[in-house]
């Protein structure tokens, strides 16, 4: 072809007139190519105009391509939108309305392209030949939501298809539990016509993610179930390494790495294999994140190997669909949000399977500061979910939780189902799980002292107080009068000479004391409490722990035993 065009233009232009011509069309190419990278440098790109508001109620959280002024640019390779600081006053007004449904910023996202690029997260390692096994299997991908903005929906699901080999996608299953917007009706409906790979399956009645994700595994043929949020964005490669885990073992529960998109901007923030972490919980049965420990990484060669993780995040998973049966699913006693991941870790390794992060598989999620759909009115659904995990998983462990609630379990239903379950699978005890999956986890009784950490100087009335929750960490620790109700004045001494609470340890660097992650490596969390003479002597500076005259600073001082105002008495000690 390009022969024949040749030979045309001979015809048509003298060799003279040619060399203008193609001169005239480089350059117009460098102008071309140099508009096109001021275009992508251009950090904020201009506010665009308002969307036209003669558009139905709906249209405040529908993205029509045809209402909307989609700029291609926007967000692709996972950058952040950054709107112009000028924006008018029906923008602004847009921008909290998606806010106030989502809990992210919906107007960003709706000029996002649903089919943007993200950037390649994977380590080297993962792309090497024959890095996974040959044959597959293919999975059913279950999304649940409940009122989610279409952009982000649709987004999540193009992510899927756009990435993801098309023999391994059974189908992908999107569960509707029984949302009430309107987009979310018809529109879905007739728009998922196109791209028949989707199945829409509606819940008769609000039923929580948990139950709604139950019902998409009875709707699903694959022989693997993929399970996500219904505000995720799949990067290049993400499924194969988690199936090839399954292939080689259906009892591998595996999860992606699940990389931040930012609730404000969408951008895509991924970590390298360097920066994974994976999953644990504390006393109140909440999930959280800690670094790999060091005897998880002496397993391994690569660091973009799947790595144990004593639990999942929850949303984000791979699990041989048989396996999960075996495993009894979840326990649908749980409602609308929240333990189920506990449940299901726990069983996964108590049953006989494995728990993995695999580091190779990237997902983006946004994460919300806040949950923006109802719950139940009247009852703590969270609380009940978790003292049902708490009676059938954790055996004489339970108490440290129930501790946390007032030992009082309120009406969790009915249980006996769930434990013959257990029974049946013969599955391993709560403390194997602990000695074995999460040694680093610190059991309450394992301290040496606890209560009320109370100083004995100025009227011995004054007790370290903190709330040790996550955003109060890298903060002074605080004292308070000595008020005898535990909760933030509720202090543990571990054997290895941490003042703790959880995962959050008295830390002093210098400066301030400060509560700060426990990293189990003593240097500024090591102090060397003495129930005789009452001194609490911090071990890399040797200073000792003091309050001010005015009792309302901690103070770290040249130790004096003669001192009371560096005098502290812990309320329970174990002198064994
Ligand atoms: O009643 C409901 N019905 C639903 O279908 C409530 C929620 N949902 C849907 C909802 O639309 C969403 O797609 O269920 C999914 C999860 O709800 P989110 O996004 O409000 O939950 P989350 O991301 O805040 O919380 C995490 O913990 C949950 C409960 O234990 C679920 O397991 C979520 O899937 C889980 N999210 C992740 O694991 C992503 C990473 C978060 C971290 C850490
Ligand atoms: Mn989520």
């Amino acid at each position: 072809i390009a022969k024949e065009d040749g030979a045309e233009m001979r015809m048509l232009f003298s060799r003279r007139l040619r060399a203008v011509w193609s001169r005239l069309g480089l350059v117009a190419l460098v102008l071309w190519g140099l508009v096109a990278l001021v275009l992508l440098w251009q950090p904020a790109l201009p506010s665009p105009p308002v969307r036209s508001s003669s558009s139905s109620a709906a249209s405040s959280y529908i993205s029509k391509s045809t209402s909307l002024p989609r700029h291609d640019l926007y967000g692709e390779e996972g950058k952040p939108v950054v709107l112009a600081s000028n924006i008018s006053a029906d923008v602004k007004k847009l921008i909290d309305e998606g806010w106030e449904k989502n809990a992210f910023n919906q107007y960003v996202s709706d000029l996002i392209s649903l089919h943007r690029t993200l950037p390649d997260p994977r380590d080297p390692w993962c792309k090497e030949p024959d890095r996974f096994v040959r044959k597959l299997p293919p999975t059913s991908v279950i999304i649940c939501f409940h009122n989610e903005a279409w952009s982000v929906l649709l987004r999540t699901v193009h992510s899927v298809i756009d990435r993801s080999p098309k023999e391994l996608i059974r189908e992908i299953i999107l569960v509707d539990d029984f949302s009430n917007m309107a987009h979310l009706k018809r529109q879905l409906e007739e728009y998922m016509a196109m791209y028949p790979v989707v199945k829409i399956v509606r819940a008769q009645r609000r039923e929580g993610l948990i139950r709604a994700r139950l019902l998409g595994a009875k709707h699903a043929k694959g022989p693997v179930l993929t399970y996500l949020d219904s505000h995720c964005e799949c990067a290049e490669g993400w499924l194969e390494p988690l199936l090839d885990r399954i292939a080689r073992d259906p009892t591998t529960v595996v999860c992606p790495v699940i990389d931040v998109i930012d609730d404000s901007t969408l951008e895509y923030h991924w970590r390298d294999a360097g920066g994974v972490n994976v999953g644990g919980f504390d006393w109140n049965l909440q999930f959280n994140w800690h670094v790999i420990p060091e005897r998880e990484k002496k397993r391994h060669k690569n660091q973009a190997e799947p790595v144990y993780s004593p639990t999942m995040a929850g949303g984000l998973f791979s699990i041989d669909k048989n396996f999960f049966e075996r495993l009894g699913t979840y326990d649908s006693g749980f409602d609308i949000w929240g333990g189920e991941n506990l449940e299901l870790s726990f069983k996964t390794w108590m049953c006989g399977g494995t728990l993995e992060i695999v580091p190779c598989s990237h997902v983006g999620h946004i994460f919300r500061k806040r949950s923006p759909y109802k719950w139940k009115s009247g009852v703590n659904v969270l609380k009940r979910n978790s003292v049902r995990l708490a009676e059938v998983w954790m055996d004489e462990y339970s108490k440290y939780y129930y501790q946390r609630v007032g030992n009082d379990l309120g009406d969790y239903g009915d249980v006996s189902s769930r434990k013959e379950l257990r029974k049946r699978l013969k599955c391993r005890s709560f403390r194997w799980y602990l000695d074995t999956v999460f040694p680093e986890l610190f059991i309450p009784g394992d301290a040496v002292a606890s209560g009320e950490v109370r100083n004995l100087g100025y009227g011995g009335k004054t007790c370290l107080d903190s709330p040790a929750r996550k955003n109060n960490m890298h903060k002074p620790v605080g004292l308070y009068p000595c008020h005898k109700m535990g909760g933030n004045q509720y202090w543990m001494l571990s054997k290895e000479g941490e003042i703790r609470r959880d995962e959050a340890c008295l830390d002093y660097a210098g400066q301030d004391v400060i509560l700060y992650p426990c990293h189990g490596s003593k240097g500024n969390q090591l102090w060397i409490y003495n129930h005789e003479t009452n001194t609490i002597q911090h071990g890399s500076s040797k200073k000792c722990l003091a309050i001010s005259e005015s009792k309302q600073r901690l103070l770290m001082a040249e130790c004096n035993l003669r001192a009371l105002e560096q005098h502290w008495r812990f309320e329970n000690f174990n002198a064994s």
